[in-house]
């Protein structure tokens, strides 16, 4: 239902009229990035998605460069599962070098247990309007309008106006680009294409037509390697990139690579991009899609619609997801300044609380613009990289990285973009039997290791032992992943999704925990051999290494995804055997620890951190994302999860500040949550560089996306996690409203923000107090809502729509 309709309904429109009247008149600026200068790098320039192809607009004025990519063009070709040999005959050894605490044998050991890397996610090419224009251009202003998903450039040249309009359209899966200007036959620019990879274009009736190939083989760009990017023109995924230039006025002439536009009044210049990536488990070279016929289809059908058409239909499909949610921070205009200059004064201290906002819908629109491709999650860069070496693969660094980017799907109302990551969940659990079988010589279920990409490889990295264990070795993200699809079944109530397609993948998750668990000299349940993600640990004999048995973050995994499949199997009624089983070994999981210094501990003994400064904090897994610890229900371990933080510092990559932010905020202190919110909004310096700073300099460029450094999009996406982390908190039994408010957001107001359990609120508040909570149930289910110390009982229908005052009075419906 329409937001202003059910306010209107609960009367709570009285109070919110004035938010919502402001909403209108701002609407635009408030949701828009502009700049007065074209992009130079890569970290100023715009990017568009429909989930699938991706542009960055760079909107220049001479000549205007747009990256372009496709969510589904990789490196690769499917997982070979006979490419591993058995190695689990490791195992034993290694654990008998636990056994006998011999730690450096049992890290050289575990060396045996890995295996390739994953493949790279490919940079589609660039395409290049070149304008035959000289001299200098005034009035120069690029923007981005994220409530349209639209893009404009505009600046005046020799007393002539040009505009130009770009968007992505989902529904017509093609980029749309309107150039006019304000006098007739002014246009005169050439279109053209390059890339990294394998091509060759011809063009015709005002079309040029690229497709090529992506290489069969890319070596990550940490790691050396005499070829590190290997094409075959047999192999490899296939694609098309088809350009049309629809002209009003003057002409349109072609060369083998290029469209030239002569005196127009007006030009559409249509986008279409294909590949021959047919799911997880198809050669794209032998066994694709028809590359070139689907880019056809899309260009032609896209080309018979006029621009308004296209722009309606976009606008229609992009709203309907990113309406559903509003927040207001305050009443302030938004300042008249470049969005990068409003960073920078932002990051000196200047409150701005319109940006905060921003960055948090900002979230929001990267999430639907590069999540919508089954089975094709977003990745490390989203959808937006034109290196064919990209960071770290642009892959899915799955001990963090690929997680954190769907944190807020849920939450921040946006559930069909969680699709793609939960579908890729059963492409991962087909080749995670064999990566079970032959790593870890289990025959139930599946496991997945650090790394991954769009053939859903499972196995353990690190080019067969060359890696460190500290990250290669990790085997619990099968572990982790399969919790999210408890999640979406907890917001939306979908149990046709929880009985077919969820469970038996948590099931099988839950049986490699099972069979892979040992028993430890105290008699607890443990892992082993384990790591704690890119961590080393010093023995009281001042030995670093990694392997060891029994990590707090495994367990932590391992305790999640035992309560999550026991309430699911619960909830469908099923499996009572297979539940006792889950049962018996969760009261034996070695539990949590406290270590001297009152932290919690990340080892089984309390040993010192090699770096106790350390980016990642797996470890507090159970604070957040999982629902374990918290000041009210385990405060003592909520208390140790504070020391580990504060230990920690502040000073991280942007990643690992978007999971701290969420951290503190489940630790009830927004105020820590907020400080760090506002220093993942550092300004840092654009400077179309993959550098690497692993030990701080998070922030955000002057796009609005986030720095690791270099670009890494999870960021973004554990920031606006973060923001609704502060305004609300679910867990399967409760829903806390305001649980971390910041005391710099006094006065606020959001609607359409999601609680586990179903329901969809809104909220006012005003000088730090609750004024009024509106609560649609969804699913009908029952919780207890907390807020300032108190808790009443949701208890409702589905459908129903609960009002209740700042001290959770019910107010009477009509
Ligand atoms: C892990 C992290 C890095 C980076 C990379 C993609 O290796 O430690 O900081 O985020 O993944």
């Amino acid at each position: 239902m329409d937001m202003n309709v059910r306010l209107q309904r609960s009367g709570f429109l009285a109070v919110t009229f004035f938010v919502f009247s402001f909403h209108m008149s701002v609407a635009q600026r408030q949701n828009t990035l502009w700049y007065n200068k074209p992009a130079v790098h890569f970290e100023e320039a715009l990017v568009l998605g429909n989930g699938k192809t991706g542009a960055t607009v760079f909107g220049g004025v001479l000549s205007d460069q747009i990256y372009l990519n496709d969510a589904t063009l990789w490196s690769g070709e499917p997982v070979d599962a006979k490419a591993f040999p058995d190695v689990s005959n490791h195992i034993p050894e290694i654990r008998e070098a636990l056994k006998k605490e011999d730690y450096r044998l049992a890290d050289k050991l575990n060396k045996n247990l890995q295996g390739k890397f994953s493949e790279s996610f490919a940079p589609l090419g660039t395409m290049t309007l070149t304008f035959k224009q000289q001299g200098n251009y005034q009035n120069y202003r690029r923007e981005l309008d994220i409530s349209k998903s639209l893009a404009t450039v505009s600046y005046d040249l020799d007393n002539v106006h040009y505009t130009r309009q770009y968007f992505i359209s989902h529904p017509d899966k093609t980029m749309a680009i309107k150039l006019s200007a304000n006098k007739k036959g002014t246009l005169n620019f050439t279109v053209s294409f390059k890339s990294l990879l394998k091509y060759s274009s011809f063009a015709t009736n005002n079309t040029l037509k690229v497709d090529g190939y992506a290489p069969y083989h890319v070596t990550p760009d940490y790691w050396r390697d005499a070829q590190p990017v290997r094409f075959d023109e047999n192999r490899g995924t296939r694609f098309s990139a088809y350009f049309k230039a629809q002209n009003k006025g003057g002409q349109v002439t072609t060369s083998d690579s290029t469209l030239t536009v002569s005196n127009a009044d007006e030009v559409i210049l249509l986008v279409s991009t294909a590949t021959s990536f047919n799911g997880f488990d198809k050669d794209p070279a032998k066994n694709g899609l028809n590359n070139k016929e689907l880019a056809q289809k899309q260009l032609e059908n896209a080309a018979k619609m006029s621009y308004q058409t296209l722009k309606d239909r976009h606008l229609k499909d992009y709203q309907s997801f990113f309406n559903r949610v509003y927040l207001s921070l305050d009443h302030k205009p938004v300042p008249d300044m470049p969005t990068d200059e409003r960073l920078k004064s932002y990051a000196k201290g200047a409150d701005d609380k319109n940006l905060e906002v921003l960055y948090f819908q900002y979230g929001r629109y990267l999430l639907i613009s590069s999540s919508r491709t089954p089975g094709v999650p977003a990745n490390l860069q989203g959808i937006w990289n034109p290196y064919i070496r990209p960071p770290w693969s642009s892959n899915y660094t799955m001990n963090i990285n690929a997680e954190e980017n769907y944190w807020m799907a849920e939450s921040a109302n946006l559930s069909e973009m969680h699709m793609p990551f939960l579908t890729f969940i059963g492409n991962l659990a087909q080749t995670g039997k064999n990566t079970a079988k032959t790593f870890y010589g289990i025959n139930r279920g599946w496991a997945a290791a650090h790394n991954s990409d769009i053939w859903a490889m499972s196995s353990p990295a690190g080019d067969f032992g060359k890696g460190e264990t500290m990250w290669a070795n990790w085997n619990m993200s099968g572990t982790w992943v399969v919790t999210h699809l408890w999640d979406h079944y907890t917001y939306t109530g979908d149990k046709a999704f929880l009985k077919d397609y969820a469970y038996p993948l948590m099931k099988g998750a839950a049986m490699f925990c099972l069979d892979w668990l040992v028993t430890d000299k105290q008699g607890y349940l443990v892992t082993s051999p384990s790591t704690s993600p890119e961590n080393s640990y010093l023995t009281d004999e001042g030995y670093k290494g990694s392997t060891l048995y029994g990590s707090t973050a495994d367990l932590a995994m391992i305790r999640e995804c035992f309560e999550k499949t026991l309430k699911t199997a619960a909830e469908l009624k099923t499996d009572v055997a297979f539940r006792d089983s889950i049962k018996g070994a969760l009261a034996k999981l070695y539990p949590y620890q406290v270590g001297k210094n009152g932290n919690l501990q990340e080892w089984y003994h309390d040993w010192k951190d090699a770096d106790p400064k350390h980016r990642h904090q797996t470890h507090l897994y159970g604070l957040y994302p999982a629902q374990q610890i918290a000041p009210s229900k385990t405060p003592q371990l909520a208390q140790a999860a504070r020391k580990t933080l504060e230990i920690r510092g502040d000073n991280t990559t942007g990643w690992s500040k978007g999971w701290r932010i969420n951290l503190w905020a489940r630790l009830n202190d927004g105020n820590h949550a907020y400080k760090m919110f506002r220093e993942l909004l550092t300004y840092v310096e654009p400077d179309g560089a993959k550098n690497i700073n692993y030990t701080g300099g998070g922030g955000t460029y002057p796009n609005l996306l986030d720095a690791h450094p270099p670009f890494q999009i999870d960021g973004n996406f554990g920031g606006a996690a973060g923001v609704v982390e502060m305004l609300l908190q679910s867990d399967d039994e409760n829903v806390y409203l305001l649980p971390a408010l910041p005391d710099s957001w006094q006065t606020g107001s959001v609607s359409g923000i999601r609680a586990r359990g179903g329901f969809e609120i809104s909220m006012k508040w005003q000088n730090g107090k609750l004024l009024v909570a509106e609560i649609l149930s969804k699913s009908g289910k029952q919780r207890n809502l907390h807020y300032n110390g108190k808790i009443v009982s949701i208890n409702s229908q589905k459908g129903a729509h609960l009002t209740f005052s700042g001290d959770l009075k019910q107010r009477l419906m009509r």
